[in-house]
């Protein structure tokens, strides 16, 4: 929309349509200490997986390396990381959490 005011020589472009914003993906991080038990209570309740998820969720990251919790904006992204990587030290294990941009 285009409005000009009429005191000055500038106009606004006015968009009408909402930025989505930038998403980010949790990432879970393969060691060899981390109890698998343990990363599938964490999948269970910080991202909210079932248990059949989360232990299918477990073993992708145990044998491939790497794999996708969830995917949110920021904000939530990075406190999972931190309230995830709290757990973890509290209890003595290595896991790592990661948060990264969607493509
Ligand atoms: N590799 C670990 C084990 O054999 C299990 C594990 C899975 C650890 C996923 C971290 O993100 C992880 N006990």
């Amino acid at each position: 929309m285009t409005r000009r005011d009429p005191d000055s020589r500038t106009q606004t472009l006015e968009r009408t349509h909402t930025q989505r914003p930038r998403l980010f993906r949790v990432l879970l991080l393969n060691d060899d200490y981390t109890p698998m038990e343990f990363v599938v209570m964490v999948l269970r309740r910080y991202f909210r997986k079932a248990e059949q998820e989360a232990e299918l969720i477990m073993l992708a990251v145990h044998h491939k390396g790497q794999g996708v919790a969830g995917v949110y904006t920021r904000d939530v992204a990075e406190t999972k990381v931190a309230q995830v990587m709290n757990h973890a030290r509290r209890d003595g294990h290595p896991l790592r959490v990661v948060a990264e941009p969607e493509a």
